[in-house]
């Protein structure tokens, strides 16, 4: 077992106040489950944000895919989150350079930065969107991840690609609190590892999608945090499935470290 700082003392750790709120919530919640609502009706996401508060730590949306967004959707969202104690992540992966970046983080129909906690980038352009994304979302205190490995079959980004990501991150400290990835890429204390493309037995979907179990992403990659969609948005009980990913998440987290 490896000697691993808790939740909790990385909270400590960090000086970005959402990686902060994400790291004690998930102790306080005893969960490192998020949900990915992936789901075409804002009612439906808002739906299962209420339902599924409780039991996540983190609540991941693809705004874009909503056919009946209204405006207000960021603020009815925030209110769920705040009675229910959990970070919202648009999973909009910039990839653009950083001006057009920026201008799509802030503007648009979505205004996506007057609502969403973090977002995530592509580093395929270089340090200019993180500076871009950075000259809209630093001052609001929200934060940003970094694509550095994906969980899609025949992914391009591995190897140098991922290392990189591990340095942008180290060199943009004060904007960036963690990476997509497969697995922990970076020993720096601070930086939240989520991982998507997670279901209780490994498996793909049609599309190129493939699963790994909880127990080998959180036990053996060591990643920080779940982030799981359809099987539990289109589980029969989706709440009784999301309990069930809480619980084998957190398992898998307890007993793998050796936790300080
Ligand atoms: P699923 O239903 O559990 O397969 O949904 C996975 C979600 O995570 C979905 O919203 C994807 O857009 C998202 N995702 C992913 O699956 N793989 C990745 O590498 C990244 C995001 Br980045």
């Amino acid at each position: 077992m490896t000697e691993q700082l808790s939740y909790l003392k990385r909270a400590s750790l960090t000086r970005h106040p959402i990686a902060q709120k994400l790291f004690k919530l998930m102790e306080d919640k005893k969960t490192n489950l998020a949900v990915a609502a992936d789901s075409t009706s804002q009612k439906h996401v808002l739906e299962l944000a209420d339902a599924l508060g409780p039991s996540i730590c983190l609540f991941k949306t693809h705004v874009d895919i909503l056919s009946d967004f209204t405006p207000d959707f960021g603020k009815q969202l925030q209110e769920i989150a705040k009675r229910h104690q959990f970070v919202i992540f648009e999973d909009r992966k910039f990839a653009d350079i950083g001006q057009t970046s920026a201008l799509q983080y802030a503007g648009g129909i979505y205004r996506i930065a007057d609502w969403a906690d973090l977002v995530n980038a592509h580093i395929v352009p270089g340090p200019g969107i993180i500076e871009g994304l950075k000259t809209v979302g630093h001052p609001k205190g929200q934060g940003l991840l970094l694509l550095a490995e994906m969980s899609s079959q025949g992914t391009l980004a591995k190897g140098a690609y991922t290392k990189k990501a591990a340095l942008l991150a180290e060199q943009f400290n004060d904007y960036v609190v963690g990476f997509i990835s497969l697995r922990k890429i970076s020993s720096n204390p601070t930086f939240i590892h989520m991982t998507p493309g997670v279901k209780l037995k490994p498996g793909k979907d049609s599309l190129g999608q493939s699963y790994r179990t909880v127990e080998k992403i959180i036990g053996k990659n060591l990643s920080d945090l779940i982030i799981v969609g359809r099987d539990i948005t289109h589980a029969k009980d989706p709440l009784q499935q999301a309990l069930l990913y809480q619980q084998a998440g957190w398992e898998a987290y307890k007993s793998s470290r050796d936790l300080r």
